[in-house]
């Protein structure tokens, strides 16, 4: 090849190589098969081998491959990376709010939110379009020099290539940002980390804190980082007024920026915001631990300024802290419905999200072993949302020698019988199925809330009345011997006629609470509707092929064969025959059905990402009243997902499964047309 035409050909390869990169890692949405990108990679590789003098600094071959280096040098930044105040209730957010109105003197100040992505801050200046530094924020005055691992950063410009020709860029331009590992790519991460033998990392955050910081930029390289840019920071050449634009600008120009950045005139809009990302803040497939509020006009921002180092045109909304660290004072086995043994710890009490947090499970012992956790350990605490706190890791570092490690007995605790682990198994088992912990614990899970909802019937007295042998089976709840209670310490007459009542009125529960009740094995309130839907009586239910259960939304085969083996068992069906004598109710009914002729009605629907106009509870709730079942995952049985923002890897799924997937607004529409929701909402 002469020597233009080598010149012309790697410029060629570089354009495409940019192209295809961008389209995959900032836009999501790749046109070429990997095996096509790596040919061209390999083909640009050989001309800039054979021609070295043609290597630049931008190719997308310079990516990777610098050498280790011993140690960051320090930068100083040139405008100072400021930090976030925070405010943590709707409360402080009014008043930071008011705070801007009356420093400004402005009634009305137009602000922006966006999600805030729990990552690394970083800034990237670019000269003449080429990627010069990259730095940590360090200390928001100086930060450490970590160009070439930056560089490693799939979805990072090298060069800028704006999407239109006539976009002019800045001469100089600093964009911030943060880096930052999808929760997807973290897990893989994890899992290919644990077969090598290696430790995993705690969470996603401290994942791209470390990779970013590596001395060797091949392992940065190795780790599935990525940018998210948010806004400006020094810049020579034009840039826009407002920092809604300046985002706009940004992504123009090539980077990776948010989708859910929001202008908003009023407060009551910022607030709602916050209150909208928070509930679905775990169904995105990055971690955000908040809601950044900025003042969008940046004329209005230099008014502002800063006070030590936090600027006051900007804060962020931090949702309630859902970790916390706290104590294991001992560990205890509850024996559970199915006589499994479980271990739980007791904390010092911790208040995480406003709940007092006494207890978290530790699940089993292949779970002690893999947290390595002790009696005495100081721990991390998290609960998220309504999900039963769980233990994530242990504090090494606070540990001074005085714990005490803990192993599963081989004996049942309540009983005193073998407790054995079953092969393919993960929980050790209580060997004696009359075992009392096992009835006490299917009478507490029969009365509850979720279940028959027994108003006076609390956990304490399920217990008592196993312990003292008058409850021997679900049956006898509804045949109780009166006599015998009424002897009973603290019962009189009055709260023996409020039980009664309650008893009573209890046999009116639909059939999806009276299969949750029985405490079928996987059969949790969800999966009980999912059959009390598709069968509306007992009888139908009882009479079902393994086959007709497996064709059910919702239910998976391992889930069938639990329901199965459980009608199949004479024990199970002369139980259910005696409830049936007792008064208690069969059917479904009709009022939970929902209309059964719209356009909806007995589908199987799946929501994910972030809604705008309905919360998720609405959605749900508006999908039951036409007649759909929303279920959690996408599967072949899902007729339809609703799609909103960010949707993660359930849109992806129903993609690749070719599900047919609409919007929000598309929902509403539909909503509307079966008379569900009024227009105009
Ligand atoms: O997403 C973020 N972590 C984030 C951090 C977004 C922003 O717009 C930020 C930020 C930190 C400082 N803005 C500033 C001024």
């Amino acid at each position: 090849m002469a020597n233009v035409d080598v010149t012309t050909r790697i410029d060629e390869l570089r354009a495409l190589l940019h192209r295809y990169n961008y389209e995959y890692f900032v836009l999501d949405a790749p046109t070429v098969s990997d095996a096509e990108f790596d040919e061209l990679m390999n083909e640009l590789r050989r001309l800039e081998a054979e021609h070295p003098e043609l290597i630049t600094a931008d190719s997308p071959t310079q990516r990777i491959g610098a050498e280790p280096s011993s140690a960051f040098s320090t930068i100083r930044h040139e405008i100072p990376m400021l930090s976030l105040s925070n405010v943590t209730s709707e409360q402080e957010v009014r008043d930071w709010v008011d705070r801007v109105y009356r420093l400004s003197g402005h009634q009305s100040v137009a602000f922006v939110t966006e999600p805030k992505i729990d990552g690394s801050a970083v800034s990237i200046i670019y000269r003449d379009g080429v990627l010069e530094r990259g730095a940590t924020r360090g200390d928001g005055v100086t930060g450490e020099d970590v160009t070439t691992n930056i560089k490693t950063v799939r979805n990072v410009p090298l060069r800028i290539t704006p999407l239109q020709e006539e976009i002019e860029v800045p001469t100089v331009l600093e964009v911030r940002g943060e880096i930052y590992m999808r929760r997807s790519d973290f897990e893989e991460l994890n899992r290919r980390r644990l077969d090598a033998g290696e430790t995993p990392f705690a969470n996603p955050r401290n994942s791209a804190a470390g990779s970013l910081r590596q001395l060797d930029p091949r392992l940065t390289a190795a780790r599935p980082l990525r940018l998210y840019s948010y806004g400006v920071g020094y810049a020579e050449g034009n840039v826009p007024g407002t920092h809604f634009e300046q985002i706009e600008m940004l992504r123009a120009l090539g980077f990776p920026v948010t989708d859910n950045a929001r202008l908003c005139e009023t407060l009551d809009e910022v607030w709602r915001e916050c209150e909208s990302w928070l509930e679905v803040r775990n169904d995105l497939d990055y971690e955000i631990d908040g809601v950044v509020i900025k003042v969008n006009d940046l004329n209005l921002q230099t008014e502002l300024g800063a006070v030590s180092r936090e600027p006051r045109w900007a804060t962020a909304y931090k949702f309630p802290a859902i970790q916390k660290t706290t104590v294991i004072n001992d560990i205890e086995i509850n024996v559970g419905r199915t006589g499994s043994l479980n271990p739980v710890a007791i904390l010092e009490p911790v208040e995480i999200g406003g709940v007092t947090v006494r207890r978290a499970t530790l699940h089993n012992e292949d779970e002690i072993e893999r947290l390595g956790v002790m009696i005495g350990d100081t721990v991390v605490v998290e609960r998220a949302g309504d999900v039963i706190p769980k233990i994530i890791a242990v504090v090494e570092a606070k540990r001074d020698g005085s714990e005490r490690p803990f192993s599963m007995p081989d004996q049942c605790p309540v009983c005193g019988a073998q407790a054995v682990r079953l092969e393919g198994e993960v929980a050790r088992e209580c060997v004696n199925v009359s075992c009392p912990a096992r009835l006490r614990e299917q009478v507490r899970h029969f009365v509850s809330r979720g279940a028959m909802d027994i108003e006076g019937f609390g956990s304490k007295l399920a217990v008592r009345f196993v312990d003292l042998g008058l409850i021997s089976d679900f049956s006898d709840i509804y045949d109780l011997d009166w006599d015998q209670v009424g002897q009973l310490e603290g019962f009189g007459a009055k709260s023996i006629e409020n039980l009664q009542q309650s008893i009573e009125t209890s046999k009116q529960q639909p059939l999806s609470r009276l299969i949750n009740a029985l405490g079928i094995r996987h059969i949790g309130e969800r999966n009980a509707r999912a059959l009390a839907h598709h069968f509306r009586t007992m009888d139908r239910l009882l009479h079902a092929s393994r086959e007709e259960l497996e064709l059910i939304p919702g239910i998976g085969s391992v889930v069938a064969e639990a329901v199965f083996d459980f009608i199949q068992e004479p024990k199970n069906r002369e139980l259910i025959s005696r409830l049936e004598q007792l008064g208690l109710r069969m059917d479904e009914g009709e009022q939970a059905a929902g209309r059964a002729d719209g356009a909806l009605s007995g589908k199987t629907v799946v929501l994910t990402g972030r809604l705008d106009r309905l919360t998720r509870t609405q959605a749900t709730e508006y999908l039951e009243q036409a007649g759909a079942q929303v279920t959690s995952s996408v599967s072949r049985k899902t007729d339809l997902v609703i799609v909103g923002a960010d949707p993660g890897s359930k849109a992806d799924r129903a993609r690749d499964l070719e599900v047919t997937i609409i919007s929000e607004d598309e929902l509403l529409e539909l909503l509307q047309n079966d008379g569900i929701v009024e227009s105009g909402q």
